[in-house]
């Protein structure tokens, strides 16, 4: 099993537009997607479409919540959140012809210590038939910034691997506590602000990935978007790219390939193929116009002619 770890969930609303945005008027949305999101709530549907059990955890609030929690069942995934009082965000995604995506991200409630504890104090129990965890996304308001380093650690101190995928403080002080986590995603934004170098070539990226590596982190995975991924690890540095395509919806792709790199992880594929495995899922995530989705077929189709090198 893998547990999925969201603690700032989402009800992600996509609205796909006919014509391109122009703010300050009024414009009708051509169509309208909901779905339970949050960064790890894609990394768990995806998972699940690869074929393994999930749990999903976190916090969730008010009716939100309950259509959230509804939502996941729906997909197949075991609930399992901390409930709250405040109400789940919602984060918005408008594709248009002209800007592509944009979106509006909520900062979501705010969680008293109390919530947090009592989170805390469960998480064991929550993780405990899990061999995997990820742990995605940004955290709400009354959730203090080392949270992700705690979780890393009790995750580790009962033998599971851990990938975490966030940024700013939240990933900085993760990096400096003494149990790192087992695999990181940062994009190339977030390993400036990690290492105050913005990578400009694939050159730098290679560097701060290997500095990364150096760290303690078994495996650093960075983002090229549709240029694949590149993996520092233990092997050395590995690069991978999936043929060209014309992507539908790129939001959710990054969590895509967090979700097939757990699926990985929990199937102990070699580095070599845990990356082709993961820019072929991202990849194909591409192409479906929900975020936490791809279709079988269309993996098929990319995963032999994805390059690596
Ligand atoms: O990566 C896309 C996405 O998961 C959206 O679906 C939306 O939920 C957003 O990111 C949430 O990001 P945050 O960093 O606030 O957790």
């Amino acid at each position: 099993m893998i547990t999925t770890v969201t603690l700032n969930a989402s009800i992600d609303k996509a609205y796909y537009m006919s014509d391109a945005i122009e703010n300050g008027t009024v414009m009708r949305v051509r169509e309208v997607r909901n779905v339970a999101g949050g960064k790890g709530l894609n990394v768990a549907k995806v998972a699940h479409i690869c074929g393994e059990e999930i749990k999903v955890t976190g916090f969730v609030g008010g009716f939100n919540g309950q259509w959230l929690e509804s939502m996941a069942a729906n997909a197949g995934l075991i609930t399992d959140f901390e409930h709250v009082s405040g109400e789940t965000r919602s984060c918005v995604n408008i594709l248009d012809p002209k800007f592509g995506s944009t979106e509006y991200l909520e900062p979501g409630f705010e969680l008293s210590p109390e919530d947090i504890a009592k989170f805390m104090a469960r998480f064991p129990e929550i993780i405990r038939e899990s061999s995997v965890v990820t742990m995605s996304g940004s955290a709400p308001r009354g959730v203090a910034k080392n949270i992700y380093g705690e979780l890393v650690r009790i995750i580790r101190e009962t033998g599971k691997r851990v990938i975490l995928d966030t940024s700013g403080e939240y990933l900085k002080l993760a990096l400096l506590s003494e149990m790192k986590p087992n695999m990181i995603k940062p994009n190339k934004d977030e390993i400036e602000q990690i290492t105050g170098i913005k990578p400009k070539t694939l050159d730098d990226v290679k560097g701060s990935a290997i500095l990364l590596h150096e760290t303690g982190v078994e495996f650093v995975v960075v983002s090229l978007g549709s240029e694949g991924a590149l993996l520092a690890c233990d092997d050395g540095v590995l690069i991978a790219r999936p043929p060209k395509l014309e992507a539908v919806n790129t939001v959710g792709c990054g969590d895509a390939m967090t979700g097939a790199f757990a699926v990985a992880m929990s199937r102990n594929l070699r580095p070599d193929e845990a990356l082709r495995y993961a820019v072929a899922v991202s990849a194909a995530s591409a192409l479906s116009p929900d975020t936490g989705d791809f279709a079988p077929k269309n993996f098929d189709g990319i995963f032999p002619n994805v390059k690596i090198f």
